[in-house]
Formats: C-alpha cells, structure tokens, sequence
C-alpha cells in the first residue's frame, strides 16, 4: 500500500504534502511526514511501521501506548501544566517519566517483547547461536566472545532483585537513548519523550542504564575507532542528577545502589545483542554495511571496560548526588 494513502487515514491537519524516511532506528520504518493546508499552513508528524516480526502482536503494543499516554496526559493536566511549557532536559525528563507513572499498576501492561531485557536470558540465546554458529563468524571474535562469557556471573543482578522485590516493578520504556525524546530546536529543551513500543513493566535500572550507555559515551554507537570511544564521568554525573531532580524522589535507596551496575549491564547486553546478531548473520537490527553489527558490539565492550575502570568515581557520583537530595 502507498505509504502516502496509509498516512492519510490518520487524523491530519490539511493534507500529506511530503513523506520521507527519518531517523535512524534498527527495527521500525520511521518517516517524516509533512502536511500543508489549503492556505498553506505546515504541520509534522512522525510516522511509524512497526516491525511484526519483533513485534508479534502489535494491537497490544498499541494498547499499552494508548493506556500510558491517556494516564500521563491526566497527570499533567492535574499538574496543571499544558504540553508546550513541557521542557525538560533528557535526563529530567526520563526521571519525570517515572515519577508521572509511580502509582500507574505496572502489571496490567502487557510484555510487548517477553524478556527484553532479561540478560541472562539474551545470554542463553547467545550461546545457541553461538553453538550454531551458522555463518561460520565465531572464529573471527574469540575475543568479544571471551569478554561476554568472563561477565556472565553479573548478569543476574537486575532480574534476581526484580524477582525478590528489592526493586519495584514500573512502567519502564525501555529503549531511551537520547534520541527518543523531542527537543526543542530553539531551547534544546525535552519536549517529550517517543518511541514508545517497548513501554512494558520493568525495572528504571533498565531505562537509566539504556540512556547512560547510549548518552554517556563520547563516540557513537557504531564508531569504528575505538580510541574514541570512552565513558565520560563528567556526563554520567550529569545524567544521574538530571534524572534525580526529574523523579522527585521516587527512586529508591536499592535503585541508587544498583545504578551504575544498571548502566554497566544495559551496555553488556547491548554489545551483546549486537554480536549475537552478527553471529546469525544480521537478521535483527538493520544493518547498513558489511560488520556493522560487530562495530557497535565492540563500542558497547570498550564502554564496559571503560566503566569498569571508573567504577570507583561511578559509585561515589551516585552516593554524592543521592547525599545531596
Ligand atoms: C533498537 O530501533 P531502535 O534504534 O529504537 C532496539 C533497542 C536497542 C537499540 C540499540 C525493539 O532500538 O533495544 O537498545 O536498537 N529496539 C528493539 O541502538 O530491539
Ligand atoms: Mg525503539
């Protein structure tokens, strides 16, 4: 079907002058979708095709947005806010997210992708495909598959106190890299956070973890040099008291503990997301050159030696911001 029709039954302000791709997302189709009306007036919109075969049962992706959105839309407007005073840096605003959605019952939404971020589990899968090994790649990563298996002790951590209530259940979103949140082009400001396909119960370790992997690197995510890729501290602090200001004291003393372990382990899984696709030959994420896969695997690793390295300095920001609450 015309991606053009299928942007015209939503419910737009004049009619689709322009549809392109946009952004660079590994899983869904997302376009920019420009409309004008007859005196000319422009509005964007953002378009998604969701990707079914990640996403099985998309209606129920598409209620556990439609439930989210209705809550926080109720919240704000009690808080007595309108939506265009809603500026908040990245960080503020993922804090917010969770502070908004404390009392929302984090059970009655549904597991869009069961396990996502389940790392022992991802670690299981990672060692049937590599037992597989089907393309025949595993000989050229002994060391990247060397660095995952001398982790995998660690990577109960989050499920197990998940598992024994030391950390709450909450409404998580569970993909926040920073460019999953609206920014203001004038003020740099957050708007509001998108991409909300993986809005599922969860824990915030998973969420402040994702954005601190993807937020406090100093390259890309894919960077092939890796003299470049370090875990910056400086903007680490920044993340941690952004999201503290932002959550209002919502985040629990277990969860401060367990941040900067919630970041080391969000990258590992990652990294090791990245190389479990290449080893079955690149059939999960988009890849956009021969390797890619394994490029972003090894920035994920650098980061996680690098943080390992900082751990000290990780631990005493924390105690520091959580100090002066
Ligand atoms: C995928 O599609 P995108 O770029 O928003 C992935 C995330 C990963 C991320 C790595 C549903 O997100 O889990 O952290 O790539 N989403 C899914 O950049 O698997
Ligand atoms: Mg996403």
């Amino acid at each position: 079907m015309e991606k053009e029709y299928i942007a015209s039954q939503f419910a737009l302000k004049g009619k689709v002058a322009e549809l392109i791709p946009y952004g660079n997302g590994h899983i869904n189709d997302t376009y920019l979708v420009t409309t004008a009306t007859e005196n000319g007036e422009k509005t964007s919109y953002i378009l998604q095709r969701i990707n079914t075969s990640i996403f099985k049962e998309p209606e129920k992706l598409m209620q556990n947005i439609g439930k989210v959105t209705d809550y926080l839309r109720c919240k704000i407007a009690e808080a007595g806010k309108d939506e265009a005073q809603d500026f908040y840096a990245a960080a503020e605003a993922f804090g917010e997210f969770r502070y908004l959605l404390s009392e929302y019952p984090a059970d009655t939404l549904y597991e869009t992708i069961p396990d996502f971020h389940n790392t022992p589990k991802r670690y299981e899968r990672f060692l049937e495909v590599l037992e597989a090994d089907k393309m025949g790649r595993a000989q050229e990563v002994q060391a990247e598959i060397a660095f995952v298996k001398e982790r995998s002790a660690e990577m109960e951590i989050l499920c197990d106190v998940l598992g024994t209530g030391e950390v709450p259940l909450c409404v998580t979103h569970n993909d926040t890299k920073l460019n999953n949140i609206l920014l203001d082009k004038e003020t740099g400001e957050a708007i509001c956070i998108i991409d909300l396909d993986t809005v599922m119960p969860g824990s915030v370790l998973y969420d402040i973890g994702d954005s601190i992997r993807f937020g406090a690197s100093t390259a890309a995510e894919d960077e092939t040099n890796l003299e470049l890729v370090h875990f910056d501290l400086a903007l680490f602090e920044c993340y941690v008291r952004g999201y503290s200001k932002g959550c209002k004291g919502t985040l629990t003393d277990r969860e401060y503990e367990l941040l900067p372990m919630g970041a080391k382990l969000m990258t590992l899984e990652c990294g090791m997301r990245f190389l479990t696709d290449y080893l079955e030959g690149d059939v999960y994420f988009k890849i956009h050159r021969e390797r890619h896969n394994l490029d972003r695997c090894r920035t994920q690793f650098a980061l996680v030696a690098d943080m390992e390295r900082k751990w000290g300095e990780m631990k005493r920001i924390v105690e520091e911001v959580r100090g002066q609450l």
